[in-house]
């Protein structure tokens, strides 16, 4: 099987793209590298060294023996897009390729205008390229758990049965985000729904949840093949933030009371998912989704966790929650799909926890502090983030 994995230089894309390799299938990546952009934009970088793409590539063939093509380009530009899929010849698609921080996207006017076009965009051209040269190539898009939010109702994967003034149908779930990033994806889900409904692709929307880890069996085989790990307050996310903050003796910055759930899987279980997605294609015309996290976690029980297990001196700071979020609310999720095709999790574990703080140790003098406290407020029209 031939994939192609867009977004192939950042956190997920790039494990992704090493792992389907390892697993024997032909691979190519394409990135425009935008993302290390946004790190020289607000002063920061990965907290683990990242080698450029090129060099990533050949030492993964050093290593390994195996080839990873790469398309350099972006995706808003759809000439790009078109020759790069009739080139590669993919049978499936894996989407990674967008502006990813919801915090990045309510900076400002300007962020959040560009990270809806950047993501709207580039994934429309992906579906028009897919429409006129391939119908039969599988779109696996990278979705959202937020696209959501928290509604008093378990959300279903997906869609849900309504019933309503007598008559029964089964609709798309309602989405309440709480970004615009977030709202990007709602739009995304919308136009690939739409897509395979009028023009009969197939495309599977992977609505993840919030990701943890660094290392994978692949990206542990060479330093050049590390993958990112962010911790600034723009893209780091909660889980791997708390375990960098436990190391550098930060306080862990919980916002609010800590008690909004959300969803967790480990990077490992990323990688699987889709190669779980790509094995198990959906029907011509068929737009399913599915929820990809592994277990439910409060802020409050994963800071507790992080100080318990780490073994110096780590402590919870309640900060004034930046963002517009219900404070303590129902969740509970569904997530049967991915586990009905064969994923087998790797639970939140001590010893993962303990090979994070590992790594962490390792680059901690890397850390610019400046960048760690919380300065994107949902609340304000106008926010600085960028650091000097
Ligand atoms: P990332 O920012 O590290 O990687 C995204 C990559 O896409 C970057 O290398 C960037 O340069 C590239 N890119 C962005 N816009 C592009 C464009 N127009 N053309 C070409 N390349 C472009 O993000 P990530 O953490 O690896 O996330 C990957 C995907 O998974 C995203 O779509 C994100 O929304 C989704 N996701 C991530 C998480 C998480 O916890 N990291 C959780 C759920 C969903
Ligand atoms: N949070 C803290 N302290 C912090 C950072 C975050 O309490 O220092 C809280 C936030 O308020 C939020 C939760 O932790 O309630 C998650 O925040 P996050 O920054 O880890 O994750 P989020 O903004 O939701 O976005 C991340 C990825 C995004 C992906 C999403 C999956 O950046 O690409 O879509 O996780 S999900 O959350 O399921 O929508």
């Amino acid at each position: 099987m031939r994939i192609l994995v867009l977004g192939g230089d950042g956190y997920l894309g790039w494990p992704t793209a090493l792992y389907l390799s390892n697993r024997g299938y032909e691979v190519a990546v394409a990135d425009n590298f935008v993302r290390r952009q946004y790190d020289y934009e607000l002063g920061v970088e990965s907290l683990v060294p990242i080698y450029p793409l090129q060099q990533r590539i050949r030492t993964w063939k050093a290593v390994s023996g195996r080839d990873i093509g790469l398309y350099v380009g972006d995706l808003q530009n759809a000439e790009f897009v078109y020759q790069m899929i009739r080139d590669f010849h993919p049978d499936s698609i894996v989407h990674f390729a967008e502006q990813r921080s919801a915090p990045y996207s309510m900076i400002d006017r300007e962020h959040a205008v560009y990270t809806q076009v950047n993501n709207v965009v580039g994934n429309l051209n992906v579906l028009y390229a897919i429409a006129d040269i391939d119908p039969k190539i599988h779109l696996i898009k990278l979705g959202s758990m937020g696209e959501y939010g928290t509604p008093n109702i378990d959300i279903e994967e997906g869609f849900i049965e309504i019933e309503h003034n007598g008559r029964k149908d089964v609709l798309p779930f309602p989405k309440m985000p709480g970004s615009f990033y977030h709202l990007s994806k709602v739009h995304d889900s919308h136009n690939i729904h739409f897509a395979c409904r009028n023009w009969g692709l197939r495309s599977t929307d992977l609505n993840q949840g919030v990701v943890y880890g660094v290392e994978t069996e692949e990206t542990k085989q060479h330093p050049h093949l590390a993958t990112r790990l962010d911790y600034d307050h723009v893209f780091g996310t909660v889980l791997n933030r708390f375990c960098i903050q436990a190391v550098l003796g930060h306080p862990l910055t919980v916002y609010g009371r800590g008690e909004q759930i959300r969803s967790f899987l480990d990077i490992r279980d990323t990688v699987r998912c889709i190669e779980l997605a790509a094995l198990n294609p959906p029907a011509e015309g068929e737009y399913r989704v599915f929820n990809q996290f592994t277990e439910q976690f409060s802020l409050r029980q994963l800071a507790d966790l992080v100080v318990s297990t780490y073994p110096g001196d780590a402590r919870i700071e309640y900060v004034d929650d930046p963002r517009t979020e219900a404070l303590a609310h129902y969740y509970n999720a569904k997530h049967t799909k991915l586990i009905e095709l064969g994923l087998e999790p790797h639970y939140l574990s001590d010893t993962l926890l303990e090979s994070l703080f590992g790594v962490i140790e390792q680059y901690k003098d890397r850390v610019s502090w400046e960048a760690i406290r919380p300065s994107v407020n949902w609340r304000r029209t106008h926010n600085q983030a960028t650091r000097v």
